[in-house]
């Protein structure tokens, strides 16, 4: 069987949560970088974005897209699952949570046409990280004895969860959230050193936040 292919841009993204599966389920798989517009339109006319859009992962023969799906497709595959129907719940809302946390902006202050826009951004998401996300994430991993957020090992909720806290724990100025969340601060050290992502997280195949690079490619690639 081929290698699976993730196709993306060279940033984490959509794509990252699912690195981060395929990692800790220590499934190899080759990074594709797309650098130009010919790159995209060329998936496209294949037939292999249903919506137009990446990520891509090439794996069984079959063309996956939609970050989330692809997420758990791999999970299935890696046994990353919850072990009861009331964990797989918890896991699907706590990974929701995980969601609309990054979604308040942390990847995409970036993107923002000036740096003014880019900072109220990057505040707001913070603001709503402290006041309504984190402490949540803190709780549960206050009474989690694995030291996962649910059960006994890793799950679709703990890539999502920790994609995002990545960017509070990497962005200078809004790491100083985390002080007042000691359980989150243990959480990052624990995750980073679980087989495979461990040498993920220190490899040169793990990316920055987005920076300058990232959105000049991401422009021409999707003609902004
Ligand atoms: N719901 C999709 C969203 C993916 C998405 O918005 N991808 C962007 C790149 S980050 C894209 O391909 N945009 C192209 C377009 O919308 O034309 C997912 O979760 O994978």
């Amino acid at each position: 069987m081929s290698k699976p292919r993730l196709t993306y841009f060279a940033g984490r993204g959509f794509a990252e949560v699912t690195r981060l599966a395929l990692n800790a389920a220590q499934i190899e798989y080759d990074d594709v970088y797309l650098r130009t517009r010919e790159e995209f339109l060329q998936l496209i006319t294949d037939g292999k974005l249903m919506f137009k859009q990446v990520p891509l992962l090439e794996i069984d023969g079959k063309n996956l897209i939609g970050s989330e799906c692809v997420l758990r497709y791999v999970c299935n595959k890696g046994k990353l699952q919850g072990k009861s129907d009331d964990d797989q719940t918890k896991i699907e809302m706590l990974s929701m949570g995980a969601k609309d946390m990054l979604k308040g902006g942390f990847s995409g202050a970036k993107f923002q046409a000036t740096p003014e826009k880019e900072e109220e951004m990057l505040q707001s998401a913070a603001k709503q990280c402290k006041d309504r996300y984190l402490p949540v994430f803190e709780k549960v991993l206050g009474e989690s004895k694995s030291g996962f957020l649910v059960g006994d090992s890793l799950t679709m909720a703990d890539f999502m969860f920790f994609d995002g806290l990545s960017y509070v724990n990497e962005i200078p100025e809004i790491k100083p959230l985390l002080d007042d969340f000691p359980n989150l601060k243990v959480y990052i050290k624990h995750f980073s050193k679980q087989p495979g992502l461990k040498e993920y997280l220190s490899s040169p195949r793990r990316h920055s936040p987005p920076g300058d690079e990232l959105v000049r490619v991401v422009k021409i690639v999707l003609d902004w």
